[in-house]
């Protein structure tokens, strides 16, 4: 017995410090965990990258070629864009308990639905659960109920207690699927934008517009730009929120979102439109939206992918179809049905370089300077990428 004892304790010790050891390791770092396949899949992305990802590798290439392509012809002198400054406390968190203000008319039924009747149906059942537990603990308390019964059965309150959850379960149930319903049973897109998680930072594609593709990277602080590059203001938005290019869509129109990944899982998450979906690579997952109010909306990856998953920020700006039109002609796109004043740009023409990534063509570290054989010729559209010089010089190299 002694023996069995001193055996376990023995083992135990010896144990001890193995597990310790065995987690030291790995628990203080998970940063470098996530960063390890980070840094392997960057690695070989050189070559790799320039078929399977090919917004990586163009650089070089569609950098040159969008540059000079756009420069002197197309768009002759690129109209500016205004963008909206984003208003405090809406599409973004500002320390408020409870759900953002939903902006899209799923939002609304589901912010509703949680609101009004699944927190007031909580609410309830905790008390009555509460209210029965005191009575039954004052009431049948030993000093005041010396014999407790013997009742084994009682029809009645057995019928109430199988058929009372059965009620509330349905009561959830009813308005759960008519949300699911409407989430899962978009109308018509009037327009669709792909949406594609990289390591670490979105692109947006826009089929129906020419086919051009922003980068969006988020912002930095003033204090940790490098000297001569953009930092965030307040018009940009809240701090590891703001983006240098916003996701812009028009308000009232029915967008699709097709969501996929260049790398690993991201999530493509919005939450002042009730829109979370996870960005797969090789999957092209949908979701929509129908934003009825101009402004300036902020969501993140919501799918842990790596060392600098907390700083891929998204921002929606939502206008008006004028403005639309407008913001998409100064991306080198073009309207749907629209005959273009110039002449059709080619593919590679459409695919402006925004003045930030002429004036700060960062080299995609870590991608190979071979152009890749699908720069030459016009893939899909939508394929060309003009914004991969807009990357932030933080890629995964640095790591
Ligand atoms: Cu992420």
């Amino acid at each position: 017995m002694t023996l069995k004892f001193g055996l376990i304790a023995l083992a135990a010790v010896g144990m001890t410090p193995l597990a310790a050891q065995g987690q030291t390791p790995a628990n203080p770092a998970p940063q470098e965990q996530a960063a390890a396949p980070a840094a392997t899949t960057a690695a070989p992305a050189g070559p790799n990258a320039a078929a399977a990802n090919p917004s990586a590798t163009p650089a070089a290439g569609t950098d040159a070629t969008g540059v000079s392509a756009v420069a002197p012809g197309a768009a002759p002198a690129a109209p500016a864009f205004d963008h909206a400054a984003p208003t405090p406390g809406i599409g973004m968190p500002d320390g408020r308990m409870g759900l953002q203000e939903q902006f899209t008319p799923v939002g609304r039924e589901a912010s509703a639905f949680h609101n009004n009747w699944l927190l007031a149906l909580c609410a309830a059942m905790s008390l009555l659960v509460l209210a029965l537990l005191l009575w039954t603990m004052i009431k049948y308390r030993r000093s005041a109920h010396p014999t407790p019964s013997r009742t084994s059965h009682n029809t009645v309150v057995e019928v109430i207690w199988t058929l009372v959850p059965v009620l509330v379960l349905v009561a959830i149930a009813v308005p759960s699927i008519r949300l699911i319903r409407h989430q899962y049973s978009p109308p018509p897109a009037d327009l669709t934008v792909k949406v594609i998680g990289n390591q670490w930072y979105w692109s947006y594609q826009y089929p129906d517009n020419g086919g051009f593709e922003i980068v969006s990277n988020m912002l930095k602080e003033k204090a940790d730009a490098a000297a001569g590059t953009r930092f965030r203001t307040d018009a940009d938005g809240p701090r590891l929120l703001a983006v240098d290019e916003r996701l812009v869509i028009p308000a009232g129109a029915v967008v699709k979102f097709i969501v996929t990944s260049n790398d690993v899982i991201h999530s493509f998450a919005m939450p002042a439109f009730w829109t979370k979906t996870d960005a797969n690579p090789g999957i092209l997952n949908e979701t929509w939206v129908k934003v009825d109010k101009p402004g300036v909306y902020f969501g993140q990856c919501s799918e842990l992918c790596g060392a600098r998953h907390a700083f891929m920020p998204i921002a929606i700006e939502v206008v008006t179809p004028e403005r639309f039109a407008q913001w998409v002609a100064t991306k080198g796109g073009t309207m749907p049905g629209a005959t273009p004043a110039v002449a059709p740009a080619d593919s590679t023409a459409a695919t402006q370089v925004s003045p930030a990534a002429v004036s700060a063509p960062a080299p995609a570290a870590g991608a190979a300077p071979v152009a890749p054989p699908t720069a030459a010729t016009p893939a899909a559209p939508g394929n060309t990428t003009p914004g991969v010089a807009n990357r932030a010089p933080d890629s995964p190299t640095k790591l």
